[in-house]
């Protein structure tokens, strides 16, 4: 055992010994223990402040239940969630999850990644995450409004725009932003950018609907450039239907690249020509509607391959862009047979520790979610400063900034990453977001 490597074994029992049972937020603590222990044990200012283990530790989990009336009158109950993980650097920042499998545990690894991944944006950001074990699937139009309403009750003491802003994530669209914010802004009598990805009719920022999909493009075109290449008539593979997977393939498309498939929890589409943008709207259209995938229109020329995944299909890129662990050793070794040569997370974690390591082991490039899909939470942070000035930005100043943001996100992390001439993009990535957040904290005290 190296010395670095016994200096995580030490710091992660204690870790563990706290958090038992807490799989996914192990996973990301130890991942980002791996990469900056060390750097922490040679700074004195950082070692005494002891920066890794207090970030392990939430500043509050607020947890409350959600009392609300379905369709038929009949009382439901749903637990809800608001993880403050640090303000350390901003006011909490991050997005809500609605989906059967949230969990304090689930939200601690989000509002982890979500720390680390902020500080990269190099904007005012601290990190949190929230959310409920509501299953949206099913329900009606009113009965997510009437969730909402109930979440929000609850919410609202612990939000502004000072203290903590949340935003969207898997299930939390423009829709229930709309119906969360309308719900805030009657509870507190007050107007302000308490939440983002609001509509753009009441404070929204353009392009926030749009960013992190175009920005995990923006992020793999620096990447293709530092080996000389371009996206242009790539096949990239993308997992999800949703917002980050749609709006990839909408921007890949642009640029001229193949997107060969799109995917859900029932299966993937596959377009062995390239999705047309005709067909992306489609998906997307489905999706917002509740309808399913399955059975598309012939002119778009989509496969729907119930239960496969999308790494069996040849391809150069692959994005994985729909939840937590849905890439596993095989799926990774998959992905390596078929000849994919750059990985980029549009997901938070798409990839298990196992995944990990078989990548690691490859010749791939791979760029981890927290530097890959922090254009979202950038354009939230552009909209917290309009909000603040009461200032609207074009599409095209935003849509310019969020190429300059992501631009300089893998600068920072390319000068932090180099070994020879390779990128380690997932040390560069834990190396820079640790030492903006640890600067921070070692300054506070012990506060
Ligand atoms: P959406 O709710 O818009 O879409 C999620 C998609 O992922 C759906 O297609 C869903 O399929 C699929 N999915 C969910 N769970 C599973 C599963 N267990 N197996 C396979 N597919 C699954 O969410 P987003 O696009 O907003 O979020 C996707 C990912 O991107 C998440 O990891 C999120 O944390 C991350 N992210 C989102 C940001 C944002 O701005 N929205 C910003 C940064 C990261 P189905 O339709 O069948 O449920
Ligand atoms: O994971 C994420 O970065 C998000 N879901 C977006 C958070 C935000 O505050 O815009």
């Amino acid at each position: 055992m190296t010395d670095s490597s016994r200096l995580v074994e030490t710091f992660m029992e204690n870790v563990r010994r706290r958090n038992e049972g807490q799989d996914a937020f192990l996973q990301a603590v130890e991942e980002v223990a791996t990469d900056v222990l060390t750097i922490e044990k040679n700074d004195p200012g950082f070692a005494r402040a002891r920066v890794l283990e207090r970030l392990t530790e939430p500043d509050r989990i607020i947890g409350f239940r959600v009392t609300w009336a379905d369709d038929r009158g009949d009382v439901q109950i749903n637990r809800g969630w608001r993880v403050q993980m640090s303000n350390a650097i901003g006011p909490y920042k991050g997005g809500l999850r609605f989906h059967p499998t949230v969990s304090p545990s689930i939200l601690k690894f989000l509002g982890f990644e979500q720390v680390f991944k902020n500080a990269l944006t190099g904007l005012p950001l601290g990190g949190g995450k929230g959310g409920s074990d509501f299953d949206p699937k099913g329900r009606s139009d009113e009965e997510i409004m009437r969730f909402c309403q109930a979440f929000m009750r609850e919410l609202s003491r612990y939000i502004g725009p000072d203290t903590d802003v949340p935003a969207g994530d898997i299930n939390v669209g423009a829709r229930e932003i709309g119906y969360l914010f309308g719900a805030y802004k009657a509870l507190k009598g007050q107007f302000n950018g308490a939440i983002t990805g609001k509509g753009e009719a009441f404070g929204g920022s353009e392009m926030r609907v749009e960013a992190t999909g175009y920005g995990l493009i923006y992020f793999v075109e620096n990447m293709l450039e530092t080996l000389g290449e371009t996206i242009e008539d790539k096949r990239i593979v993308i997992s999800g239907k949703g917002n980050v997977a749609t709006h990839a393939a909408e921007k890949a498309i642009c640029e001229g690249a193949r997107v060969i498939t799109l995917s859900d929890t029932s299966g993937t589409l596959v377009a062995e020509n390239g999705f047309s943008q005709e067909a992306v709207k489609w998906v997307r259209a489905q999706k917002a509607a509740g309808e399913d995938v399955s059975d598309p229109p012939k002119d778009l020329e989509l496969q729907f391959k119930e239960g496969a995944l999308p790494w069996e299909v040849e391809a150069d890129i692959a994005l994985p862009c729909a939840t937590q662990n849905e890439i596993d050793e095989d799926a990774a070794k998959a992905l390596n047979d078929t000849g994919v040569r750059l990985l980029a997370e549009g997901a938070n974690m798409p990839l298990t520790a196992g995944a990990m390591r078989k990548i690691g082991e490859s010749n791939m490039l791979y760029a981890p979610g927290k530097a890959t899909n922090a254009g979202g939470v950038a354009i939230s942070g552009l909209e917290m400063s309009q909000n603040a000035h009461g200032r609207f930005d074009s599409a095209d100043e935003v849509d310019r900034s969020l190429k300059e943001i992501m631009g300089n996100i893998h600068d920072r992390i390319a000068a932090e990453g180099r070994e020879g001439n390779r990128i380690n993009y997932r040390r560069g990535a834990n190396v820079a977001g640790y030492r903006k957040v640890a600067t921070a904290i070692s300054a506070y005290g012990v506060v």
